[in-house]
């Protein structure tokens, strides 16, 4: 069976970790004996945008929903695109047309990478973020009235659904349900947002009743995030909403030393459209061009995308290629956020000839 694959690298960074995620993938593809059809295209870019005038072809709905799995970069370019044209353009469009409504985002201390966090070794910290993916505070629904005068007025709706909710939380449920400790932490802000968040918190307890094996904590947003900086320990699976999964899925990951290595899955779980697959990290325009930006994060969303389409040793094998070439610390080898003198390159081919074996 071959795998059709959409490859999409986007802005900044994304164009440059993209080779080295393709140059995993393939490594492993080789070694598993798996047949993919790797099909890239050049949309879902700021470049695209400014030649085309949009972020999407007219069809690209139809272009990308018989793929298996789309293997995205990162978006966004702001000098030449306002953000939030290039996001809802693009990324937002495939989570919610294509129904991706679980947003997984592991968030691990790797081998060798020191953690910001006084004394924390590898094993301290690994735990999944469980994003909702699809709807919450990412709603396009509000507007703007009186635009340019004083009486300036702004609105924009939250949104939650029961379906939308409960679908997202049972998800999570279940990866608790399958994990040694079995917690699950959901996070609101059920004091000061008294509508929809406390709804939030019945709705875990209502779906909870399903999973009696799974012990749960609910807090608010603000003491969650300082308590994954001093407890980080403490954490399982962490269910949020849109926006609080998003902040807390780069939290996390800064808590293990470097965003840089975050990788990030958007499931449809019923499979009736291509999952996403991306690394946690935008395309930092501050670093982009300088061939320094640790791949690893595209690497580990190449391992997440072949555990989905079904060959978890090849996405095993990619996680212990990279624990592997992290453990050795090879500063030549390394890029600079985890401690090295190396490049992207440098880093993805170690990784990609430590696959190969
Ligand atoms: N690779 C992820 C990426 O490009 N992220 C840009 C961003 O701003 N994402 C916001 C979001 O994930 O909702």
């Amino acid at each position: 069976m071959t795998h059709r694959i959409a490859v999409i690298p986007g802005d900044g960074i994304g164009k440059e970790v993209m080779p080295e995620g393709l140059r995993a993938l393939e490594a492993a593809a080789a070694r598993f004996g798996i047949d993919l059809a790797l099909e890239p295209f050049d949309f879902a870019s700021c470049d695209y945008y400014l030649e085309h005038g949009q972020m999407l072809p007219d069809d690209w709905f139809e272009t990308l929903k018989d793929h298996d799995a789309i293997f995205y970069g990162a978006v966004g370019w702001p000098e030449m695109v306002p953000d939030h044209i290039s996001l809802w353009g693009s990324l937002l469009q495939f989570r919610r047309r294509f129904d991706q409504y679980v947003n997984l985002r592991p968030c691990k201390l790797l081998p060798g990478v020191k953690s910001p966090l006084a004394g924390r070794e590898p094993g301290d910290i690994d735990f999944y973020v469980v994003r909702e993916n699809t709807e919450g505070e990412y709603s396009s629904v509000g507007g703007r009235m009186f635009e340019g005068t004083e009486r300036e007025v702004v609105i924009q709706e939250t949104v939650m659904t029961r379906t939308g909710v409960d679908r997202v939380l049972k998800y999570a449920y279940e990866l608790a349900a399958s994990r040694p400790r079995k917690q699950l932490t959901s996070a609101t802000k059920s004091n000061g947002i008294a509508i929809t968040m406390p709804w939030w918190d019945e709705r875990v307890k209502a779906v909870g009743e399903r999973y009696p094996e799974v012990s749960v904590q609910a807090f608010h947003i603000d003491i969650l995030a300082a308590n994954f900086v001093m407890h980080p320990d403490w954490f399982d699976v962490v269910v949020a909403s849109n926006l609080f999964g998003d902040i807390l899925s780069d939290l996390g990951p800064a808590c293990t030393g470097t965003i840089g290595v975050a990788p990030s899955a958007n499931i449809n779980p019923d499979g009736s459209f291509p999952s996403l697959f991306e690394p946690v990290h935008g395309s930092a325009p501050d670093i982009a061009g300088r061939g320094i930006a640790n791949p690893i994060g595209q690497v580990w969303s190449a391992a997440m995308m072949l555990e989905h389409l079904g060959h978890p040793d090849a996405g095993r094998a990619i996680v212990d290629a990279f624990e592997a070439v992290l453990s050795e610390g090879d500063p030549a080898v390394l890029t600079p956020d985890v401690g090295g003198q190396g490049t992207t390159e440098t880093l993805g081919r170690a990784i990609a000839a430590r696959i190969a074996g």
